[in-house]
Order: C-alpha cells, then structure tokens, then sequence
C-alpha cells in the first residue's frame, strides 16, 4: 500500500471513484485550488497532490474516470490504494442502484481489503439530496464495510462544504488501527453524554 516503505510518512495514495458526474473531478480541483472548473467527462485519470498536515502523508489523490467504459479499468490501481474515496452524487436517486453495485464489487477485491475508505456524498447543496443517513441504508453500507474502517461525510464540490473534512478523516482512518478508531469515537460520544445505544449506531453508520 501506498502508506508503507521508505516514502511513508511522507506520501499515500488515495484512489477516488464513483460514477460519471458524481463530481470527482469538481471536488479535486475544488480542494487543490479553491476553484470551480467547469469539467468535461475524464477519460483516463487526473491526479493531485493534497498536502495535510506535517504529521501525516501527503496524498496523492487520483481521480479516475467513472463512465461505465471506464470502470473496468479502476481495479489495475487498487494495489497501490491506501485509502479510498467514493463519490456519491447524492441527488441522482435513480443512480444510486448503479453506484451501490459499483462500491460493492469494488470493494470485494482482496487488494483493497481493510483499505479504510470514505465516502463523499456530494452534492448536498442540491434540494431534496439525499442524507448520509439515507444512503448508508440505501448503499447497505453497514453490511458491505464491516471490517472495515470507514466513514460517509455529507459534502458539496460546489461550495467545498465537508471536503476538507471527509479527507481529514481519511488520514486519520490511514494512520489510526480500526480498533483504536472505533475506541476514540465511543470515548469522544461518552464524553459528550451520548448513550450506548446512539454509539451503536454511530459505530455502525461508520461516523
Ligand atoms: N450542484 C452541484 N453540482 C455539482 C457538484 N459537484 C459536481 N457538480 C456538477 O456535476 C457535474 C459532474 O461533475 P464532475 O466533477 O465532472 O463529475 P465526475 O464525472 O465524477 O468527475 C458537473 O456539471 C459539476 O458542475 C456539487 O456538489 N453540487
Ligand atoms: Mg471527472
């Protein structure tokens, strides 16, 4: 994986996918440049550097193009995935079938396995997008991440909302063992008078 060897503490790769026009490339360029571009459907990959903060990695985030010619091609980079990305265009409910079967064949593959993985649902600017709630049942996200570190944050590639936040969770995810992850957040809700069923829950929506 790309957090190991020599260029650890300096460099990971993060593999971002999700159907065409679920707005990959809008949010890359969004948290590189702080700037709306206006894209055209990629044909083969964009690729980035995010710098994080001097603790962490770097990321190299790769977006690669999500047209349905284009997804065989996403499992020739899985070897070199440290952290994964999907981007749910969470207003396209007609899509949201489509998108469901594409994480959960990806997410089958054995080299992805234990990848910790974040997904984006974007586009929450949008009236009537739906919630991250919503689509961790609509994606059955619970049963095909189990094992899994993992996290849904709600975000915009328009006005850059939640972005920062779902790869700061990334980075945490990549450097944190899922045990000791799921031991912070419960510490983090106890402290704030949750009970033990709303950390369940928590746990499980992977938040
Ligand atoms: N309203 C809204 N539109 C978005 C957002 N993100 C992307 N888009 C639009 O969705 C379309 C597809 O975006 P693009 O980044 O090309 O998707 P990709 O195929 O996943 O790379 C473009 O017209 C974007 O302007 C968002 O958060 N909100
Ligand atoms: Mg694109």
């Amino acid at each position: 994986m790309g957090v190991n060897g020599s260029k650890s503490q300096r460099q990971a790769q993060v593999l971002m996918l999700g159907l065409d026009g679920s707005g990959k490339t809008t949010l890359l360029y969004k948290l590189k440049y702080n700037e709306s571009v206006v894209t055209v459907p990629t044909v083969g990959f964009n690729v980035e550097t995010l710098e994080t903060d001097r603790r962490s990695p770097e990321l190299t985030v790769w977006d690669v193009g999500g047209q349905r010619k284009m997804r065989p091609h996403w499992r020739y980079h899985y070897s070199d995935t440290a952290g994964l990305v999907f981007v749910v265009d969470s207003w396209d409910e007609e899509r949201l079938n489509e998108a469901r079967k594409e994480l959960h064949r990806a997410l089958k593959y054995e080299s992805l396995k234990g990848v910790p993985l974040v997904i984006l649902a974007n586009k929450q600017d949008l009236p009537g997008a739906l919630s991250p709630e919503a689509l961790c049942l609509k994606l059955d996200l619970r049963r095909v991440c189990e094992g899994r570190a993992w996290f849904i944050q709600p975000c915009s590639a328009t006005t850059g909302m939640g972005l920062e936040e779902g790869f700061r969770r990334m980075v945490y995810m990549m450097k944190t063992p899922l045990r000791q992850t799921q031991e912070a957040i419960k510490v983090k809700m106890r402290s704030k008078g949750f009970s033990f069923t709303a950390m369940k829950q928590t746990l499980l929506c992977g938040s």
